[in-house]
């Protein structure tokens, strides 16, 4: 899924001229459900306007605009969902994304923002506090020195569920979730108890990932599929819209992973409470600035949590 779209034969470059690169068109769908039809179908929603109630003339004149100041295809105004959404964003380091992150989702959706940062010694922390008293839509949560993003996000939803927010949206801070599908991801949690922006259904892929970067994403959740048979592709995705009230039927005092076993565990616990989980395909884009966190020792956590979780999740009776 991840190879190249198969391209148009085009004409022959005439000799000694540089073949140009060919622009995509945008694509115009009327609506989100419309909009994941494309995107299954292998359009690209970097290039994807989505009209949602939008003029189209002016949607697309915004989305020029957007996609020329490298900003993707931006819409009028941002999009709203029907549900007081919160995106939590867990930050470790991110001081050169963060400020640009939170501009970008409050560019594509009306929503809240919550910082999550562990202490960051980069000076993130202190952006996130500059955010949140500039803009009433931005909070942060400050916790002491690296505790991992499964508590980073246990501590966002606790936050959500006590603020009466209806939807929960996990999102890492590095542009690898493109604010643009969000709007698109919090639409499909109308029917949906978990939305996942998912890189292994059809239209979904990994753009930018080396070959050991893919063979762990992909060698993790082969591994999570057969031992889990859960139905779920992307396992370990971090983009993610939750309802607000199907985490309060979880034990979420039982979730004790971290890494990527923490996505593993909490789409298991959805799946196993007998809730809905549907998956989306979405572009994840390899970060540009900073360094990732994921390391040797959360591929093994994944690795030995997965067997334990069949017998330690409990299964709604009836
Ligand atoms: N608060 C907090 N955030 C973290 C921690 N580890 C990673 N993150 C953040 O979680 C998101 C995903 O991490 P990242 O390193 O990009 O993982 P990758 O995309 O799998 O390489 C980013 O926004 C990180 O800054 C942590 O221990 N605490
Ligand atoms: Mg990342």
């Amino acid at each position: 899924m991840s190879g190249p779209a198969p391209r148009k034969p085009q004409p022959a470059a005439p000799i000694g001229d540089a073949p140009r690169p060919q622009r995509e068109p945008l694509v115009v769908a009327t609506d989100f459900a419309a909009a994941e039809a494309r995107v299954r179908d292998g359009t690209d929603s970097a290039r994807l306007v989505v009209l949602q109630g939008q003029d189209e003339v002016a949607a697309l004149a915004a989305a020029e605009r957007g996609i020329a100041a490298g900003r993707g295809p931006l819409p009028v105004r941002p999009h709203r969902a029907p549900w007081r959404t919160l995106v939590v964003i867990p930050t470790y380091n991110e001081k050169d994304n963060l400020e640009a992150i939170v501009a970008a989702i409050h560019a594509y959706l009306d929503c809240d923002v919550l910082v999550v940062d562990d202490g960051s010694p980069d000076g993130t922390g202190a952006i996130a506090d500059r955010l949140a008293a500039a803009d009433p839509r931005v909070q942060v949560l400050h916790r002491q020195g690296k505790q991992g993003l499964g508590t980073a996000y246990i501590q966002g939803f606790r936050f959500a569920m006590e603020r009466g927010y209806e939807r929960v949206c996990e999102m890492d801070a590095d542009f690898s979730h493109a604010p643009w599908d969000l709007p698109r991801l919090v639409h499909a949690s109308r029917d949906a108890d978990l939305v996942i922006g998912s890189r292994y259904v059809r239209g979904g892929n990994t753009v930018g990932w080396d070959f050991r970067r893919r063979l762990l994403s992909r060698g993790a959740n082969l591994y999570a599929r057969c031992v889990l048979w859960s139905g779920i592709r992307d396992n370990t995705a971090g983009f993610r819209c939750f309802h607000t009230e199907t985490l309060r039927g979880l034990d979420l005092a039982a979730v004790s992973a971290q890494g990527y076993a923490f996505q593993i565990e909490m789409a298991f616990r959805v799946v196993r409470a007998g809730r809905r989980v549907r998956e989306i395909p979405i572009h994840f884009v390899d970060r540009r600035v900073g360094k990732s966190k994921m390391d040797g020792r959360i591929a093994r956590e994944a690795l030995l949590l997965v067997p334990r979780l069949r017998g330690r999740v409990p299964k709604r009776r009836g």
